[in-house]
C-alpha cells in the first residue's frame, strides 16, 4: 500500500464520471431531459442511496448529521487532523439540470475513487459531502444544510421549516434516515481544514473566453423579498373599472417600476420575480390578493441595501387603492474567498497547463457558508451557453473531467499538507 501520494497514479476517469452523471440523473428524471429532485424527496433519497453504495464500495465510511448532510469519508493516516471537505448538493430546481450540484458531489466521489484505486493514504481524511436543501425550492432558506453546519445554533429554526404540505425539515430528515437504514449520526458542525466545491459556472463566461477552469474569487450578495398586494375580489363582468381594487394590475405596475429602479447600464444587477401567486385565481374574479417574490443580487452590498431600501416607497404610489407590504425574507452578503484556496486552484490549473481565469460567482452556493468557518474555494467548469436552472443544462464529459482533475490535485495538495 503506497503511503506517500503519487500524483501520477491517481487518475480521474472521464467515462466513469460521465456514467455517474447518467446514473444520478435517473433519480427524478424530468420529461425534457433534466431533473426534478426536491430536497429529501424520494428521488433525493434514492440518489443518496446510490452515492452511499458507490462510496461504501471504495471503503468510505458514511455519516449523516441532524440536518441530513451526508458525509462520505475516505480515512487519512492521521484521524486527529481536521478533514478536507469537498462536495455540493443533490437537490435540484423543479425544472433543473443534470449538473447543478450533482457535478460537485460526483467530482468529489470520482476523486475519492481515483485516490483509493491508486492505493494512496493521504495524511488527512478527505470527505465528500451532500449538503441538504441547497436550492431552497422545497424548504426555505436555501443552502440550509451548509448554513446549519456553519451555524449550529440555527438548528432548531431550520428543522422547523415546513414545505407546502406542512412537513418539517426534521420530519423529512427522519424519513430519509429511516429509508437509508439509519447511517451513523455525526454532530452538526465540526472542524474542517478546507472546503473546495466544484460546480458548473451556470453562466457563459468560461465558454465565451475559451477558458476551462474558473478560479472562483467569491460569491455575489443576494436579498430575497416577498411582496403582498391586497385589493378586493369583485365580479369580472359587473364591476366598473372605477370601483376596482385589482391586486394583479397593481402588482404588475410595481414589478415594472422596480425593474426600472434596479436597471443598471453595466448589466451587473440581477432582479428576478420568479413566483407570482394570484388569488383567488378565477378568470371571473378581479384578483383580491397577489404575492410575488423578488430575488435581487449584486456584488456590492451597498448597492443591494440602498436600492432595496426604497422598494416600498416605489410600490405604494402604484397600489391604486390596494395595500402593499414588502417583507425581506433573506440576505446573504457578498463574500470573497480567502486567497489560500483560489491560489491552490490556480496552481493546479497552471501545473496541468489548463486555461483558467478568475471569476466571481453570480449563483449562490454552499461554499458561501463554509467560507465563514474554514478556508474555502470553488472550481468552475464551463456549461453550454451558460444555461442552468433549465432542463437543457449541459456540460461536456471532457470539461467535467478537467475540473475533477484540478479538484484531485487541490485536495491531494491540502490533504497531505
Ligand atoms: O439560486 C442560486 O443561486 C443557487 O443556484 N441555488
Ligand atoms: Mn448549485
Ligand atoms: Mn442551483
Amino acid at each position: 500500500m503506497t503511503v506517500l501520494p503519487n500524483f501520477m497514479s491517481a487518475t480521474v476517469d472521464e467515462q466513469r464520471l460521465a456514467r455517474s452523471h447518467d446514473d444520478l440523473a435517473a433519480f427524478g428524471r424530468a420529461s425534457r431531459g433534466g431533473v426534478n429532485r426536491p430536497a429529501l424527496s424520494d428521488a433525493d433519497i434514492a440518489a443518496r442511496q446510490y452515492l452511499i453504495e458507490r462510496a461504501t464500495a471504495i471503503g468510505c465510511s458514511i455519516t449523516i448529521d441532524p440536518l441530513g448532510n451526508l458525509f462520505m469519508s475516505l480515512a487519512g493516516r492521521d484521524r486527529s487532523l481536521a478533514p478536507v471537505l469537498t462536495g455540493s448538493h443533490t437537490d435540484t430546481q423543479p425544472s433543473g439540470g443534470r449538473f447543478d450540484g450533482a457535478y460537485g458531489v460526483l467530482a468529489g466521489l470520482e476523486v475519492l475513487t481515483a485516490i483509493q484505486h491508486a492505493g494512496i493514504r493521504t495524511r488527512r481524511t478527505i470527505e465528500t459531502v451532500v449538503w441538504t436543501n441547497e436550492e431552497g425550492y422545497r424548504f426555505a432558506p436555501g443552502c440550509m444544510g451548509s448554513l446549519a453546519f456553519a451555524y449550529p445554533a440555527e438548528r432548531e429554526r431550520l428543522l422547523a421549516a415546513t414545505d407546502s404540505m406542512d412537513m418539517t425539515v426534521g420530519e423529512a430528515v427522519a424519513r430519509m434516515r429511516r429509508a437509508l437504514s439509519d447511517p451513523p449520526e455525526r454532530p452538526l458542525g465540526f472542524p474542517v481544514s478546507v472546503f473546495v466545491e466544484a460546480h458548473i459556472e451556470q453562466g457563459p463566461i468560461l465558454e465565451q473566453t475559451g477558458n476551462k477552469i474558473g478560479v472562483v474569487t467569491g460569491i455575489q450578495g443576494k436579498k430575497r423579498f416577498e411582496v403582498t398586494v391586497i385589493g378586493e375580489e369583485a365580479h369580472a363582468g359587473t364591476t366598473p373599472r372605477a370601483r376596482r381594487c385589482d391586486a394583479l394590475l397593481a402588482a404588475a405596475r410595481m414589478v415594472t417600476a422596480l425593474e426600472r429602479w434596479i436597471w443598471d447600464a453595466e448589466d451587473v444587477a440581477r432582479f428576478t420575480v420568479g413566483q407570482f401567486e394570484v388569488q383567488p385565481g378565477s378568470h371571473a374574479v378581479v384578483p383580491g390578493k397577489v404575492i410575488f417574490s423578488i430575488d435581487f443580487r449584486h456584488p456590492d452590498r451597498i448597492f443591494l441595501e440602498e436600492k432595496s431600501s426604497r422598494f416600498l416607497e416605489i410600490c405604494e404610489p402604484l397600489a391604486g387603492g390596494c395595500t402593499v407590504s414588502v417583507h425581506e425574507i433573506g440576505f446573504t452578503p457578498p463574500i470573497a474567498f480567502a486567497e489560500q484556496v483560489p491560489q491552490a486552484v490556480q496552481r493546479a490549473a497552471e501545473r496541468r497547463c489548463i486555461p483558467w481565469m478568475p471569476l466571481l460567482s453570480g449563483a449562490g452556493h454552499d461554499a458561501q457558508h463554509l467560507a465563514t468557518v474554514c478556508p474555502t474555494g470553488m472550481i468552475f467548469v464551463p456549461c453550454e451557453k451558460g444555461v442552468s436552472h433549465n432542463e437543457a443544462e449541459n456540460a461536456t464529459s471532457s470539461d467535467l473531467a478537467t475540473g475533477a482533475r484540478v479538484l484531485l490535485d487541490v485536495l491531494l495538495d491540502i490533504a497531505n499538507s
